[in-house]
């Protein structure tokens, strides 16, 4: 299996507005208990700006570091070179892939697709890996759009036998399994490891 379909298995993505402890420590344990990529996403109500989102975006990189996880960023490219990124993820809305394959030719590139009208305008051969959903209902992103459910996994696998898919948005451990069966290489999730009482097991049953 490719080095990034297996890193999209279990990827988890925070900022600090997803937390009700501090990041490092969740993401300590996140790491701890077998997470595989990582993204820093400080957007949204609540999350940090400036020095103070650069500063914790330090902390967190080293966090992946020491456990050898890829370090991806949501959407700000000016986050890319002073965190040492290993790639960045980019939205509909957000900077083109064109525009950002030019900046980062050697990045990670992600993008979020979901629906087909997206994926026709969507340069899928200058991205590494799509995200594809919301998949099931989710609270935690306020502009999220309707979930797609599994069809729209089992119908971009069947579009793209090759492309590494990873679903998201309402995510856990009880319907992880139905995302990966759908054809995703592996399931991305905010809130089933933010909110879960046991890290561990929470990440383990992903
Ligand atoms: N993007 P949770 S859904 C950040 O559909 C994000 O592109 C989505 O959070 C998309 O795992 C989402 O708590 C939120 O449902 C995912």
């Amino acid at each position: 299996m490719s080095p990034i379909k297996q890193s999209l298995r279990k990827y988890f993505i925070m900022g600090s507005q997803n937390c009700d402890r501090h990041p490092v420590e969740i993401l300590e344990s996140a790491a701890q208990a077998g997470i595989t990529a990582f993204q820093f996403r400080e957007k949204g109500d609540g999350s940090l700006t400036g020095n103070a989102k650069l500063e914790l975006g330090k902390q967190l990189r080293d966090i992946c570091g020491h456990y050898d996880i890829p370090f991806i960023v949501n959407d700000d490219i000016d986050l890319v070179t002073p965190l040492e990124a290993d790639g960045i993820h980019v939205g509909q809305d957000d900077r083109s892939v064109e525009e950002v394959r030019k900046l980062f030719p050697n990045k990670i590139i992600g993008l979020s697709v979901s629906s087909r009208s997206e994926l026709i305008n969507s340069p899928i051969q200058l991205v590494d890996y799509i995200g594809a959903g919301p998949v099931f209902t989710t609270n935690t992103k306020k502009d999220a759009k309707t979930a797609v459910g599994l069809e729209w996994i089992t119908s971009l696998r069947k579009q793209f036998p090759d492309l590494p898919i990873v679903g998201i948005g309402g995510i856990n451990s009880d319907n992880a399994a139905s995302v990966i069966a759908a054809g995703a290489d592996g399931v991305s999730v905010i809130s089933a490891i933010t909110h879960a009482t046991d890290i561990r097991n929470s990440v383990e049953n992903l």
